[in-house]
């Protein structure tokens, strides 16, 4: 019985990665108050702390559980239930489920709740036929035991990880191939742990490197030698472009569960610095930019902005390097607070906190770069930091969930420059005024609503030499909106959107999910790439469109192109073009 365990370590099994992402979910499973599956897998994408050793100590108020059962079940909680409950199950997206509230609860009730769902979006994980009787009930004891803890990850486990694989003194001293480096694409495996190195110019892959597990997002260097790419599991691959076949010279692990990494752009201190973010431990990490040696290790957690509650696992989203001061910009979730974080003396470091409101989610520059927007996408508002005066300019009431990415900036022929951002909850585009100088009325307000096809849009993009505004919905439950995307003209805007079938373009032959993830430029700005996602077992591609016609320019497959997702071309990624 666990009963029985007190602080007990307990080594799991080797939780198979569930794939479930890329996979087209039937149209029946929770599809309440508007929550649709593939939102909701999103949200609660598995996590890899389900393979970690955890600590235990036991509630003796709980109902009894086998090792065996409580093994499976804490499997399950990390597979289906973390991201949205917490890692100490604290709360996040998802209501908090300590012993305090679900032993009080007990099981009958528990059970009802996991099997049926609510409308303010639990979904019905037994009517929807993805639980059965008795794994409900599994989970309805488990959650009334005490949260079993993570183990920290501090300095000494970080340099246990790191791998210097090429020292800096052996690396080349001047560019070794004939890439145009500023044109390559970093694009995500993400099922098979790689990044896909891919000449933006000839479309050939010119190298898959080994990354980590399930990576995330790549960024560049402030000089767009360095690319730095950053997994689920917290890993972090650092791959110089100037070798003859670019790959892995430094490798760390920052903690347990990632997904978030940048560089210090400030000048002076280009190359210098790398920062990473991770949701456990909840902290942040500066390391040595050439060599991802660690420096220093800061805690994340503390008070809420909004009930200034203590919370014990706030996780960091997005970070940016300012490019007006030598700081960074870390973005906390839970606490809906934006770090700016000096660097420039790390044994003394300086950090102004500002509030902005929960759950901080993903942001980019406006163009002129002083001003970050970040959507704190459980408050539906996007919080506007000014980078230059370290001070909130203004917390801006948006549509449902908004999800920007790193937003698109353009001139509106009316209000001037803004920057915008689709939603995950609606099929709305908010255009947001940028600029306090020339356009006071308009600057941090949502000067005007564009329709899309869709709610599910994960991701927006132009780029200051296009007149279009591209906006993807893979999340939307419909497979003809999923497999498409639309284009706006940015000076006729009133007249609607165009549908590109980019993943009819693939010509995939198979059932996949083919969900069109992610516009990116290239470095020109005339041709735009986007990853048709599938799952790892289903054949997946990447479509460029040409900018002007809109038509297809070309179609980039190879067997060794698994779930492909996010993109990043090298110098719109190093230089913020977006
Ligand atoms: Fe992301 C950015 C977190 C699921 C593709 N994602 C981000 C950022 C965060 C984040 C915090 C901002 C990083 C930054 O700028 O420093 N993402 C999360 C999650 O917590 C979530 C919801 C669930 C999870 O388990 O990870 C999640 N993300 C996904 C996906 O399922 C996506 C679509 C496919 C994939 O590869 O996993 C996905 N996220 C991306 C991409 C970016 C991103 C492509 C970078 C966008 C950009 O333009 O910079």
């Amino acid at each position: 019985m666990i009963a029985s365990h007190r602080h007990l370590v307990t080594a799991l099994l080797l939780a198979a990665w569930a794939g479930s992402a890329g996979a087209q979910q039937p149209a029946t499973a929770h599809d309440k108050a508007g929550v649709t599956p593939s939102e909701l897998n999103y949200q609660a994408g598995t996590s890899p702390l389900a393979n970690e050793p955890m600590y235990q100590s036991t509630n003796p108020k709980a109902p009894p559980m086998t090792m065996t059962e409580f093994d499976r079940a804490r499997q399950i909680y990390f597979e289906r239930c973390a991201g949205c409950h917490g890692v100490l199950r604290k709360g996040a997206t998802g209501k908090p489920l300590t012993p305090d509230i679900t032993a009080a609860k007990g099981t009958e009730y528990l059970k009802v709740f996991i099997a049926y769902g609510s409308a303010a979006g639990m979904p019905n994980w037994q009517t929807s036929g993805e639980m059965d009787d008795k794994t409900v009930d599994l989970m309805a004891r488990y959650i009334q035991h005490d949260p079993p803890t993570p183990p920290e990850f501090g300095l000494e486990q970080m340099k246990a990880s790191w791998k210097l694989i090429v020292p800096p003194a052996q690396r080349p001293t001047k560019k070794m191939n004939s890439y145009n480096i500023d044109n390559i694409f970093s694009t995500t495996l993400r099922d098979t742990g790689e990044v896909a190195l891919i000449d933006g110019d000839s479309k050939k892959i010119i190298n898959i490197v080994k990354t980590g597990y399930a990576v995330h997002i790549s960024r560049m260097s402030a000089s767009g030698r360095y690319l730095f790419v950053i997994g689920r599991d917290a890993k972090i691959n650092m791959i110089d472009l100037w070798m003859a076949k670019p790959d892995n010279v430094a490798e760390i692990r920052v903690g347990l569960e990632a997904r978030s990494v940048d560089t210090s752009k400030y000048k002076g201190y280009q190359d210098k610095l790398a920062v990473a973010g991770t949701y456990w431990p909840p902290q942040f990490t500066i390391m040595k930019g050439d060599t991802l040696e660690p420096l220093k290790v800061v805690a994340t957690r503390g008070m809420t902005v909004d009930k200034q509650d203590y919370h014990p696992e706030p996780r960091v989203a997005a970070i940016v390097a300012s490019h007006f001061k030598p700081e960074f910009v870390v973005n906390v979730k839970e606490t809906g607070k934006i770090l700016m974080v000096d660097y420039s003396d790390l044994n003394a470091l300086k950090t102004t906190e500002i509030g902005a409101a929960p759950f901080l989610h993903d942001g980019g520059w406006d163009s002129s770069k002083r001003y970050f927007l970040v959507a704190a996408n459980q408050s539906n508002k996007i919080a506007a930091v000014d980078a230059k005066e370290r001070k909130l300019a203004a917390l801006v009431d948006v549509g449902k969930i908004p999800h920007p990415g790193r937003g698109a900036n353009f001139v509106h022929p009316k209000f001037g420059p803004v920057w915008a951002t689709g939603h995950l909850g609606d099929e709305t585009i908010s255009l947001i005024g940028t600029d306090p100088k020339k356009n006071k009325p308009h600057a941090f307000k949502e000067v005007a609503k564009l329709t899309g096809q869709g709610g599910g849009n994960l991701f927006i993009k132009t780029h200051p030499k296009s007149q279009h505004l591209y906006v993807d919905t893979p999340l939307n439950p419909e497979a003809k909106i999923s497999q498409s995307v639309a284009v706006f003209d940015i000076k006729n805007l009133d007249k609607g959107y165009k549908v590109l079938p980019i993943a009819e373009w693939a010509g995939l032959t198979d059932d996949g999910a083919k969900r069109v993830v992610q516009p990116e430029y290239n470095k020109a700005g005339d041709e735009v790439w986007f990853a048709v996602w599938s799952a790892k077992n289903k054949q997946s591609a990447l479509v460029v469109v040409d900018d002007k016609t809109l038509q297809l320019k070309a179609v980039i497959k190879d067997p060794k192109l698994i779930t492909p997702t996010g993109h990043f071309n090298v110098h719109n990624t190093q230089h913020d073009i977006y």
